[in-house]
């Protein structure tokens, strides 16, 4: 019917990508005068890269597309486009945004007296700023939350889609159109909740008159400090999100294999090294990475060893990229078990990486892999997708019989676009 027919003509349309750069532009504390750009932008950019997606997903090899799961999740690509299309323009506002005068004024919420004149004073006077505009960015920041709420569950939806594919298909060989689609379809869910997040927490960070309680932001993920401009940390520190990361997934290995103290991880970084980065992007890359390395030695050695081989972290600052290599003893992999690691066919708990040990003649410990260690074994290739996404990488080097090194490369070239597909 009518929609569909507008997500075809919509998926015409080519997605513009956007850099790290771009994504600071707003500043760290965004007039609604900006917030409208933004509002602008994405009431017609968000439907395009979501028309995309519904196209490709109503055409999917080995009857994917008729699957339930796959099914649920195209609706949800629909419904949210649909949304975003009838959100109306700022130039053809329906009364209802007329009508909400001081109720919008945020110097309001106290019971104060409407201060009006002090609001002004904080707006882009090139542009005619009124209660209309702050009325207008709130509803839109209202429906795109709830989008991107509805479109929670997509990995672990999809993921089941793709286990029933693997139990008609088998596992015998990794299908070159599936993993590809996966690639593109997360690439893009990855650009698009950046986008969303980061237009919600500018949106939180909005210019209100000084002194106000207000003026300070409300969600959760958005830093008061000045280093922030929405979920972009200007300075984000390696050494600190590394430490972070490396608590955590020590944590969650000790609690999983009931270990006293897991393998001791090394870490080689300037105490000072920060660059430009989203800091949740990186640690759930270098917590992946650590999971995975801490599962291997512990796998190794046993649970009940004595003491572990550490792992390294080691942290390179270049012009280019800063290098993240986490370096681990855990036997390694075999060669040929390599590719396996990047699909989403596989999950790592029930082949390719409990292989390294068995390719060694060690025994299995414990049960095998789940959450919270393992997820569904999307995180290897979901985490080099976040580092490709700023124009960085992921790859693996392993020694089998010796151990694993993951070399994680982050561009410190901001202006490096979206790889959109
Ligand atoms: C392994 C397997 C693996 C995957 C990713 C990162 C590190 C490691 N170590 O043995």
């Amino acid at each position: 019917d009518a929609v569909w027919d507008k997500i075809r003509h919509f998926a015409r349309f080519p997605q513009t990508p956007v850099s790290l750069r771009q994504m600071t532009e707003f500043g760290t504390r965004p007039t609604h005068a900006v917030m409208l750009k933004g509002t602008t932008f994405l009431r017609e950019e968000l439907p395009i890269r979501l028309a995309h997606r519904v196209v490709e997903l109503e055409s999917l090899p080995h009857n994917l597309s008729k699957m339930e799961s796959v099914r649920k999740v195209r609706d949800w690509y629909a419904t949210s486009f649909q949304e975003l299309v009838e959100f109306p323009r700022i130039d053809n506002l329906p009364p209802e945004f007329k009508s909400r005068e001081r109720m919008t004024d945020p110097s309001n919420v106290n019971g104060a007296a409407p201060s009006c004149h002090r609001y002004y004073t904080y707006m882009d006077p090139s542009t005619q700023v009124n209660d209309d505009i702050v009325a207008y960015n709130r509803s839109f920041v209202d429906l795109i939350s709830n989008i991107k709420r509805r479109h929670d569950p997509v990995v672990s939806t999809i993921a089941q889609g793709i286990k029933e594919l693997k139990a008609t298909r088998g596992l015998d060989n990794i299908d070159a159109p599936v993993q590809s689609f996966l690639d593109r379809f997360y690439m893009s869910r990855i650009g698009i909740r950046m986008l969303i997040g980061q237009h919600i927490a500018l949106s939180n960070m909005t210019t209100l008159p000084s002194g106000s309680s207000l003026s300070m932001p409300k969600a959760s993920g958005a830093n008061t400090g000045n280093d922030y401009v929405g979920i972009i940390c200007l300075k984000t520190n390696i050494a600190q999100v590394a430490q972070e990361a490396i608590d955590n997934a020590r944590f969650i290995c000790e609690d999983h294999y009931a270990l006293f103290s897991a393998p001791q991880v090394q870490l080689y970084c300037p105490e000072d090294l920060h660059f430009m980065y989203v800091p949740s992007h990186l640690h759930h890359m270098l917590f992946e990475l650590l999971k995975n390395s801490l599962r291997a030695v512990v796998e190794r050695y046993g649970p009940d060893a004595d003491s572990f081989p550490p792992i390294n972290i080691v942290v390179a600052e270049g012009q280019e990229d800063i290098t993240i290599k986490v370096s681990d003893q855990g036997g390694g992999l075999p060669r040929s078990g390599m590719p396996l690691i990047w699909t989403y066919l596989y999950t790592t708990a029930n082949s390719a990486l409990t292989g390294s040990a068995e390719a060694l003649g060690q025994q299995q410990h414990v049960n095998d892999f789940k959450a919270p260690l393992a997820g569904y074994g999307y995180g290897l290739p979901l985490s080099r997708l976040y580092a490709r996404y700023f124009g960085g990488d992921l790859r693996l080097i392993s020694m089998e019989g010796y151990g694993t090194d993951a070399y994680l490369h982050l561009s410190r070239l901001s202006d490096s676009e979206e790889p959109l597909p």
